[in-house]
């Protein structure tokens, strides 16, 4: 009686921990690659900071004392999140035949790894507000239209810091996005990133695929899928989207098309041949199309929403993870 009791006790213990052991239950099976779980985190109170201390430089207009402090302050955070910080320097004309000097920001987390993702957002101030009927020649704050994807993106490098991303990402603030001519030619525009692409910072860089995030703070914003983006990316885009969505962000993600718009991205994917999309506010159903603070003075901190910068971090910190 007693043996019995004792082996069937045995009995039970070896199934229990057999059962319990990670080994697999059928040898052949392909055994798939599984992803060390991560926690999707971003905080947008601290991403909120990263656009305030940008707009509090003053309007970062290429060539004035702002744009040159706010040139060393995002070195310096790019050096404090990633693995290394430079700033990419260059020249180019704007339309009116002036010479600007470029700034583009680059940070890289990874530098080694070949699989790579690129994200990226203009840092600079249009030169003046020009769609303001009262006062269309001084610039604006640019909360929106500059910080806020820049203020992201920061707070994107932050949390890779904490959880490190199994690819390599390079995060590059484009300079000199906004002196474009509003009646004039596409190549007015995005000459920062017109520069990096014909000289990227390493020669022949390549990365998978790019992000870019332009006015990504207005109140509940809304993300129309960008023509260029789906003409040049369109698996990201799909990507991208669907992982909004998974996050409950499918209010601001919306599954329709918006406006085919000149932005940096336009010259990564026409350039450089990397498949780039924009994140970019883009209303066409309320007919506000970039919103009403787009080159008005009313683009401040006023026009920024934590819940907005929130939607957008948290999607592409994950997007990064995923990969
Ligand atoms: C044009 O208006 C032609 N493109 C908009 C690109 C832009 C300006 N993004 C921010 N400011
Ligand atoms: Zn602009």
């Amino acid at each position: 009686m007693k043996t019995i009791t004792k082996i069937l006790a045995c009995a039970f213990l070896f199934l229990a921990i057999s059962s319990c052991t990670d080994e697999p239950k059928n040898k052949d099976k392909p055994i798939t690659e599984v992803k060390p779980s991560f926690k999707v985190k971003f905080d947008a109170d601290s991403a909120y900071k990263f656009v305030k201390e940008q707009v509090d430089f003053g309007p970062r207009v290429p060539g004035t004392t702002p744009h040159g402090m706010t040139a060393v302050y995002l070195q310096n955070k790019l050096a404090e999140y990633c693995d290394t910080a430079f700033t990419q320097y260059g020249s180019a004309t704007s339309y009116l035949g002036k010479n600007v000097n470029i700034k583009n920001i680059i940070g890289s987390i990874n530098p080694e790894k070949t699989k790579r993702i690129l994200l990226c957002a203009h840092w600079d101030t249009r030169p003046m507000a020009d769609q303001d009927e009262n006062d269309p020649t001084t610039p604006a704050d640019g909360a929106n239209d500059g910080a806020s994807g820049v203020g992201v993106l920061i707070e994107v490098a932050r949390q890779l810091k904490a959880q490190r991303p199994d690819a390599g990402v390079d995060i590059i603030f484009f300079d000199a996005e906004d002196m474009g001519d509003s009646r004039g030619a596409a190549t007015s525009w995005c000459l920062g990133s017109q520069y990096w692409a014909k000289t990227p910072h390493k020669k022949n860089y390549v990365a998978r695929f790019g992000i870019l995030l332009d006015m990504v703070g207005p109140k509940d914003a809304v993300f129309a899928i960008e023509s260029h983006s789906w003409q040049y990316a369109q698996p990201y885009v799909k990507k991208v989207w669907r992982t909004a969505n998974d996050l409950g962000h499918g209010n601001h993600f919306v599954n329709y098309q918006g406006g085919q718009l000149i932005d940096d991205h336009l010259f990564i994917n026409t350039i450089r041949g990397i498949p780039t999309l924009d994140i970019i506010h883009y209303d066409v159903i309320n007919k506000s199309g970039f919103g009403e603070f787009w080159h008005k003075h009313s683009d401040n901190m006023n026009s920024i929403d934590k819940t907005t910068l929130n939607a957008v971090g948290e999607t592409v910190f994950k997007v990064v993870m995923d990969l």
